[in-house]
């Protein structure tokens, strides 16, 4: 079935600040199952791949750089229509247009370092989960 399942990733600026627990709580307690999950780095290389959309983009040797500057959590997660609610829990890519309670409004630094990932389509969501998990860890 599509349509269930997303990819997130909590970002080095939430990790350093001490927010995967809460984090994980609020996505829990919004219903999503963690299907596949790893505390792990990503080097330039592979930062560099996963945001290859926006290699164009001013931002991306910003981005690049911040997401290879400290561990992150990546997961897999599962619930009915995951993409599009999860987005929904995260907020807005600017915490400063996030709705109040989301988690970008809650943990997000600014636009650059906004505390959390999530998938924007379900193929996307396949994709970036195959990039971070191989198929013995996803569950
Ligand atoms: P999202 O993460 O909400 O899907 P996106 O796909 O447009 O947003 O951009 C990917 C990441 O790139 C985003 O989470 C943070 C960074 N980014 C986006 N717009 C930016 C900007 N104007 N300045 C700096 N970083 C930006
Ligand atoms: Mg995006």
């Amino acid at each position: 079935m599509s349509g269930n399942r997303t990819f997130t990733m909590i970002k080095p600026d939430a990790v350093r600040a001490g927010h995967i627990g809460n984090i994980l709580k609020m996505i829990t307690d919004a219903g999503f199952m963690i299907r596949a999950m790893k505390y792990t780095r990503l080097s330039s290389d592979k930062a560099g791949q996963f945001y290859a959309v926006h290699a164009e983009r001013p931002f991306y040797s910003e981005l690049v750089e911040f997401m290879s500057s400290g561990p992150i959590v990546a997961a897999i997660l599962e619930k009915d229509n995951a993409v599009v609610d999860f987005r929904t829990l995260i907020g807005a890519t600017n915490p400063e247009d996030a709705a109040p309670g989301t988690i970008r409004a809650l943990y997000a630094s600014n636009v650059g370092e906004n505390a959390v990932h999530g998938s924007d389509s379900d193929e996307n969501a396949v994709i970036e989960g195959a990039f971070h998990f191989a198929g013995t860890e996803v569950f």
